[in-house]
C-alpha cells in the first residue's frame, strides 16, 4: 500500500486526499514514520525547534461555550476571571525577572468577552509593547480578530491593521478545530465557520502578518474530516504561503461537554506523519508537548515533527481539560528532549530565526 505513496514522495508528487485518506487507514506506523522523516529532514535538516515563550489568557469569560471546551465559563460563573491590562503586564514582570534569558514571544488568546471592547486589545497590545519593545505578540486566535471585527465594525482588514500598528507580530493558529460543517456544528454551534477562519486567516496574510494552523482531532470527527480540514489548509497556503506551522491538537476530554476518551499515542503520531507528507506546502509541522506529553512529541520528532513548541510558563485550556503534563518546561529540558530524539535543538524566534546571544 505504502509504496506507491512513498513512490510519489520520493519523485516530489503531491499526494491526493484519498493518500491521505489511506495513510489514516493504515497501520504501518514505522515506514510512515520513515517517510515523514525524510520529508521534514528535506525541508528542515536534522533541525528540531522550541522557544522561550509564554502563556497568557486575559479572560476565560466566553459567548461562544464551545462544546469540547472546559476553560471557559459564562459571566458571572464560578470561576470565571478577568485580568486587567496592569495584572498582564505584572505577569510578564514577573516571569522576566526570575529568568537569567528572557522568553523571546508571549502568546496570548482568550474567550469572546461580552463586555470588553476592542479598545482593551488595542491598549493591551500597545502597553505590552511600551514595556516590553522586544518581545513578540503572537496573540489572537482567528475566531478573536473575526469577533472584534463585529465587536468594533471594523472590517477584517482594518481590524487587523490596527493591533499590528499597536505591534502584534504574529497570530497562533487556534480556532480551526475541524472545518467539516457537521462537525462543527455538533462541536461548537456557536463558533465562526470554517470558510470564514480561513477568510479572517487571508485577511490577516494579506497584510503581513504571519499565522499559524490546528486541528483539532480525537473527538467525534472522522479521517475523512481530518484530510478535508488538512486540503483546505493547503489550499489556502498555495494562495497565500503565509502560514508557517501546523499543529495538530490533540482532544482533552475532562470537564467537556462532549466527553470522549484521550487520543492514543498511535493515532497522535499518525497525525503528525501525514500531516508532514500531506502539508507539502508548510515549512513546519509542531508537536504541542503540553497536548502531546512529553514523550510523544518526542517521538514526534522522529515521525516528522520539527517544533515542540515552548517554555509556556501558564496553561490553562488544556490542563482544564485534563492535560497529563506539566504547565512549564525550561529551554534545558526541551533541548535535551529534542537530543535524546537524534536532533539537533535550535532554540528559535517567533519567525524561526535561530536566536543568537552575545556571549
Ligand atoms: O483554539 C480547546 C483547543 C486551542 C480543547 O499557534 C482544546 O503556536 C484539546 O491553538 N482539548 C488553543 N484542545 C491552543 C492553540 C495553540 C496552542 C499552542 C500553540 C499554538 C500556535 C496554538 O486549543 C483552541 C482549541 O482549538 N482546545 N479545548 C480540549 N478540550
Ligand atoms: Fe471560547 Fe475558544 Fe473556548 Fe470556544 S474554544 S468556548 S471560542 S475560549
Amino acid at each position: 500500500m505504502l509504496d506507491k505513496i512513498r513512490n510519489k514522495v520520493l519523485s516530489g508528487k503531491r499526494l491526493t486526499e484519498a493518500d491521505a485518506l489511506k495513510l489514516f487507514q493504515s497501520n504501518d506506523l514505522f515506514p510512515l514514520a520513515s517517510l515523514a522523516s525524510y520529508v521534514a529532514e528535506e525541508k528542515n535538516g536534522k533541525k528540531a525547534y522550541f522557544v522561550r515563550n509564554r502563556h497568557i489568557n486575559p479572560t476565560n469569560i466566553c459567548v461562544n461555550r464551545c462544546r469540547f471546551c472546559a476553560f471557559s465559563r459564562s459571566i458571572g460563573q464560578d470561576g470565571a476571571y478577568e485580568l486587567t491590562i496592569a495584572e498582564i503586564i505584572k505577569k510578564l514582570k514577573q516571569g522576566r525577572a526570575k529568568s537569567k534569558i528572557p522568553f523571546s514571544e508571549v502568546h496570548i488568546v482568550g474567550g469572546l468577552h461580552p463586555e470588553w471592547p476592542f479598545t482593551y486589545y488595542l491598549e493591551l497590545v500597545s502597553t505590552i509593547k511600551k514595556n516590553f519593545p522586544k518581545l513578540h505578540i503572537k496573540a489572537f486566535t482567528a475566531v478573536e480578530i473575526d469577533y472584534f471585527s463585529k465587536i468594533s465594525g471594523l472590517s477584517l482588514e482594518e481590524t487587523l491593521t490596527s493591533l499590528k500598528r499597536r505591534g502584534l507580530g504574529s497570530m497562533p493558529g487556534g480556532g480551526a478545530e475541524i472545518f467539516a460543517p457537521g462537525i462543527r456544528n455538533r462541536l461548537c454551534p456557536e463558533k465562526i465557520s470554517g470558510e470564514r477562519w480561513l477568510a479572517v486567516m487571508a485577511a490577516a496574510h494579506k497584510v503581513g502578518l504571519r499565522t499559524n494552523a490546528t486541528m483539532l482531532y480525537g473527538h467525534i470527527e472522522s479521517y475523512e474530516d481530518r484530510v478535508d480540514h488538512m486540503m483546505k489548509l493547503r489550499r489556502l497556503q498555495d494562495r497565500t504561503g503565509g502560514f508557517q506551522a501546523f499543529i495538530p491538537l490533540a482532544y482533552h476530554p475532562k470537564n467537556t461537554d462532549i466527553q470522549g476518551s484521550y487520543t492514543s499515542g498511535i493515532d497522535d503520531l499518525k497525525t503528525i506523519a501525514i500531516s508532514r507528507l500531506y502539508l507539502d506546502n508548510f515549512q513546519h509541522i509542531k508537536a504541542y508537548w503540553v497536548m502531546l506529553g512529553e514523550k510523544i512529541s518526542q517521538l514526534a520528532l522522529k515521525f516528522g515533527a520539527d517544533d515542540i513548541d515552548g517554555t509556556i510558563i501558564e496553561e490553562k485550556i488544556t490542563h482544564s481539560a485534563g492535560a497529563l503534563t506539566g504547565e512549564q518546561l525550561t529551554a534545558e529540558q526541551l533541548s535535551d528532549l529534542i537530543i535524546k530524539a537524534g536532533r539537533i535543538p535550535v532554540e528559535r524566534d517567533s519567525f524561526y530565526r535561530k536566536v543568537r546571544r552575545a556571549q
